[in-house]
């Protein structure tokens, strides 16, 4: 049995699943009262930057871009082209990593690393700290012998998403693909994470985990020390043979079609047809559940909402925040022009960040950014706002959902309130029944006063507005 098993792998085991298990529960290793942010392209003394005001606000974990040696070039995509493991890249020395992992843990934020395992380099040439290689050749590290070679499509990479064979073992994106049942494969990838963990690294985001076996996962997962925290990357598809499910055995798992589901719902302004909501129904569990607004992939391919509608995104991170579907993680990157286009940066890699933050270290949202800015989604007040709302619903269930128009709400327990409009247009009146006791309590997002009487919370919501109360 793996040592680092999952909130929902221990809810399985314990036989807990119709009691203590259930959506939005306190999970056994209280993941799930957890928060992270993806801190993308951000170089290593940027994060650490980062890494006070993070501890301040309560996020618990912060996920760092790979840290591995890759192959050169502006694009941001570089970094998932791994050429050794040396922890060598254009967000800084091994040194600047170390550092950064010790500062953010003295914050109390643990780091999370990105670990690109599946494949190496579509590419032969010198990689960023120098190595030497070919496709299929890492000197000191793989030989050709260590890659599939699927043999099932023309140019050995993957088309066919409905078929498993393909999607494990022939290349992503044309790139050369590990075989992770080889002992000596399984060995140089638990070299690297350790190496990570050495340096005070407390988990992983498994990069493509939908290309590789679950069992060889979990083959790798169980050598690693009890506590690690893993998560795993894989896209929800439909029609496709392997499904996140798999993976809960090892680690926890991205849900993308909640956030595929927000950007939907927060586009219809909430106006949900009848029979249709489905935000949560076909979703891996909760405790085994990483909810987000964005990432990396996503705020390039349309299915999730961006910088670009800024009020949306935060509205999306609002709710996210306020209901109890899984642990969220927050998101924070850099305008682009271009799909391909990196963060600003200079011979010695990529520039540091720089927040347009006051003196309280607060950012407020724009309208509209130019390619490089760093938007620093991460320091809005809502968001600050929000933790905190979060801390003190904890454990409480959401009910008496209210919907109306295009205004949304529901109690957490006798603890909080949480209500929006998602309207651009109008203002909207709304009223519904709340398990908050009777009396005077202030948004913690707006800091206006407001009431709920017998037994009911009414407001005027501005357009495109929330509001969060608690008790006490
Ligand atoms: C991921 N998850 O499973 C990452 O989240 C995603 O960002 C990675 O793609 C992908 N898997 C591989 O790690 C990114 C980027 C791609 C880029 C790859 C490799 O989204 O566009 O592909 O990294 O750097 C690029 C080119 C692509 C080309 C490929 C290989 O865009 O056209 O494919 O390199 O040369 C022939
Ligand atoms: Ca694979």
């Amino acid at each position: 049995m793996s040592k680092s098993l999952s909130a929902a792998a221990l809810c399985a085991t314990a036989g807990l699943a119709l009691t203590g298990c259930v959506p939005g529960s306190q999970s056994e290793e209280g993941y799930v009262d957890q928060v992270g942010v993806q801190l993308f392209m951000y170089n290593w003394n940027s994060v650490a930057a980062e890494c006070e005001y993070l501890g301040e606000i309560g996020v618990d974990w912060v996920l760092v871009a790979p840290p591995q040696e890759h192959i050169v070039g502006d694009n941001w995509w570089t970094i998932y082209q791994p050429v050794s493991y040396r922890l060598e890249s254009r967000f800084g020395t091994r040194e600047e990593f170390a550092a950064m992992v010790k500062t953010c843990g003295d914050n109390g934020v643990d780091v999370i690393a990105d670990a690109v395992i599946n494949h190496m380099a579509n590419n032969n040439g010198i990689g960023y700290a120098g190595t030497e290689f070919t496709k299929y050749d890492y000197p000191g590290l793989y030989a050709l012998e260590d890659f599939h070679q699927c043999d099932i499509t023309f140019d050995d990479s993957i088309q066919n998403y409905a078929d498993r064979t393909e999607v494990q073992t022939c290349e992503l994106l044309g790139l050369p693909d590990l075989d992770q049942s080889r002992p000596n494969v399984r060995e140089k990838i638990l070299g690297y994470l350790n190496d990570l963990l050495s340096l005070g690294v407390k988990g992983f985001r498994f990069d493509a985990a939908k290309h590789m076996a679950a069992s060889d996962l979990e083959a790798i997962v169980s050598e690693l020390p009890e506590g690690t925290r893993i998560l795993h990357e894989v896209i929800r598809g439909s029609g496709e043979d392997v499904q996140p499910e798999e993976y809960v055995a090892s680690g926890d798992l991205w849900e993308f079609t909640y956030a595929y589901a927000l950007k939907s719902y927060l586009e219809m302004e909430m106006v949900v047809p009848e029979g249709q909501d489905l935000r949560y129904i076909g979703h891996v569990p909760s405790e085994s559940a990483i909810a987000f607004v964005s990432n990396h992939d996503t705020e390039r391919n349309g299915k999730t909402i961006n910088y670009n509608n800024i009020v949306d995104f935060e509205l999306a991170t609002m709710l996210m925040l306020a209901e109890n579907y899984g642990q969220p993680m927050l998101y924070s990157s850099y305008a682009f022009a271009g799909y391909d286009d990196g963060p600003n940066q200079t011979e010695s890699g990529v520039s540091d960040v720089k927040c347009d933050a006051n003196k309280a270290g607060v950012v407020s949202p724009k309208s509209s950014y130019e390619p490089g800015d760093w938007i620093c989604q991460h320091r809005f007040a809502s968001t600050a706002a929000m933790l905190k709302f979060r801390k003190a619903v904890i454990g409480t269930s959401v009910d008496g959902i209210y919907q109306s128009d295009s205004s949304y709400g529901f109690s957490r327990d006798d603890k909080g309130l949480f209500a929006l409009n998602a309207s651009s247009t109008a203002t909207q009146n709304i009223e519904f029944e709340t398990t908050l006791p009777d009396g005077e309590y202030t948004d913690l997002i707006s800091g206006k006063k407001f009431k709920v009487e017998g037994g009911k919370f009414s407001a005027e919501l501005a357009a495109k507005s929330a509001v969060a109360l608690i008790r006490g």
